[in-house]
């Protein structure tokens, strides 16, 4: 597939010519762009009032010094980011991502993403990202604090409740949001819901933490039923063992699925008997270690190096949950190739494109990533709620919203789809539903 539409070239064309090291920012436009084609088309005010124009265009890229002290005394110096993208719909929402892959092109294809997620939340977020290349493995408790206060002795004077809220991504946990919201309440004397993912005891809402694993899972079910299946006596691979691999599993599970493999950066396990979470709990949420642990007191489960093996693995429903690009062309070949029915993203960005096109010509179920993962940010725009009410809910109340805005967004998706001629293409239906808010909002707003 490419674009076809001249005016959508050209508009490609330019981006291109503008971002020209933005590799992953870039294969993200284009592919919005192709999908959005036939709205364009039906939409000529759009193009008159320059939506597309300004919606490739971040409204603001912020890129700033970021230097912290180890606990040797040494002097380190990281970069950080903070990418608003998008303030159609509401104030620029989305995670704070720390990782040494960390560059200007990874927030801002993220937070371009996050504009489209958010908008198919339904609720009053816009988008936005930021992060760092700093790597949170290994260091510290204080090393990690320190960093943190540092991040936020710049990031500060860009956010606030109702401007910029940030939130956790790789390597962002509730560790780092405490240490981050610590340091702006004493910089601003503000205490206010700036930060969602906040520990509970200082103003996060209940469900936070499962929500984007279980919403994962709630998307996908949804997506089941209406196809005659349910996750109920399946088999699953679950790649990640993070915040929202952990949860996904945690709920896969609880519906009545067999979750065999988890992973992290080095390697996966396989356990034919099921994951026993709870172990993985102990080793990466309180322990901070390595999957590779897993395998000592589990003697029926193995471990193997290296990441892509895992979708070798024979499973009915695959969800990626750990980072871009970790399913290519071959292992989405293997999965299909195994029997998989399903995959849907936990992650953002998970499958390439030509992944994504290998699942959906061979008509699997593909639920993907700005709706599939979409719980986290809608259960942080409830934190938000929450925060300004200066009430929280109970954990089934925000539970079941989020069951709703999930089951919700699937059909949003789906009927997007199949008004524009892509039934079942709910990768296409996401970005068009998705666009078609912020689209109709910024052509409100004029030109701004
Ligand atoms: P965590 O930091 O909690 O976990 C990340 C997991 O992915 C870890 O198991 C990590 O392994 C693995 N991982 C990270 N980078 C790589 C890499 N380059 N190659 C292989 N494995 C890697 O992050 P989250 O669970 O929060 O995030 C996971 C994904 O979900 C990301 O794509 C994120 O953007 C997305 N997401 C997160 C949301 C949230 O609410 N947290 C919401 C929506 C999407 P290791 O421990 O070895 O680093
Ligand atoms: O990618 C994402 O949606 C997130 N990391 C969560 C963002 C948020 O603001 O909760």
């Amino acid at each position: 597939m490419s674009i076809q539409n001249e005016y959508l070239q050209n508009l490609m064309a330019t981006v291109e010519k503008r971002n020209p090291n933005d590799k992953q920012f870039l294969i993200t436009v284009r592919s919005v762009l192709e999908s959005i084609e036939p709205v364009v088309e039906a939409h000529p005010e759009y193009v008159k009032m320059g939506v597309l124009e300004m919606f490739v265009e971040p409204e603001r890229v912020i890129k700033f010094r970021v230097p912290w002290v180890d606990d040797k005394g040494e002097v380190h110096v990281n970069r950080g980011y903070r990418v608003q993208s998008n303030s159609a719909i509401g104030p620029y929402k989305g995670g704070l991502r720390l990782h040494p892959s960390v560059t200007e092109d990874t927030v801002k294809f993220l937070a371009f993403e996050q504009t489209l997620k958010n908008s198919l939340t339904g609720l009053p977020i816009g988008g936005g990202k930021g992060g760092s290349d700093f790597d949170p493995k290994g260091k510290s408790d204080m090393e990690v604090m320190r960093f943190c206060q540092s991040f936020m002795s710049e990031l500060y004077r860009h956010i606030g409740p109702d401007c910029d809220v940030p939130a956790g991504d790789i390597g962002v946990g509730a560790r780092e949001i405490g240490y981050l919201y610590g340091e702006y309440k004493r910089l601003t004397g503000q205490y206010c819901g700036v930060l969602t993912g906040k520990g509970l005891t200082y103003g996060g809402s209940l469900a936070r933490k499962e929500a984007t694993g279980y919403g994962l899972c709630y998307f996908t079910e949804e997506m089941l039923n209406c196809a005659g299946k349910s996750f109920k006596g399946q088999t699953v691979v679950v790649s990640g063992s993070g915040n929202v691999a952990m949860y996904a599993c945690e709920k896969a599970t609880q519906l009545g699925a067999k979750v065999v493999a988890m992973s992290d950066s080095n390697g996966y396990v396989y356990d034919p008997n099921g994951i026993d979470l709870d172990a993985v709990k102990l080793i990466k949420e309180v322990r901070r270690g390595r999957i590779r642990e897993y395998v000592a007191d589990h003697p029926a489960a193995e471990y193997h190096e290296g990441c892509s093996g895992i979708w070798t693995i024979k499973c009915d429903i695959a969800l990626p949950c750990a980072t871009q690009n970790e399913i290519n062309l071959e292992s989405a070949r293997a999965l299909i190739a195994n029997g998989c029915f399903c995959v849907s993203e936990g992650a953002n960005m998970p499958s390439t494109m030509e992944a994504i096109d290998a699942f959906i010509e061979a008509g699997l179920l593909f639920g993907p990533a700005k709706a599939a993962n979409a719980g986290g940010v809608a259960t942080s725009a409830l934190e938000m709620s929450q925060n300004s009410m200066r009430y929280s809910w109970t954990f089934e109340e925000v539970d079941a919203k989020l069951k709703q805005i999930m089951v919700g967004i699937y059909h949003n998706v789906a009927d997007a789809a199949s008004t524009y001629g892509f039934a079942n293409n709910f990768e296409k239906g996401a970005n068009i539903a998705g666009f078609l808010k912020v689209a109709e909002a910024m052509l409100a707003q004029g030109v701004c």
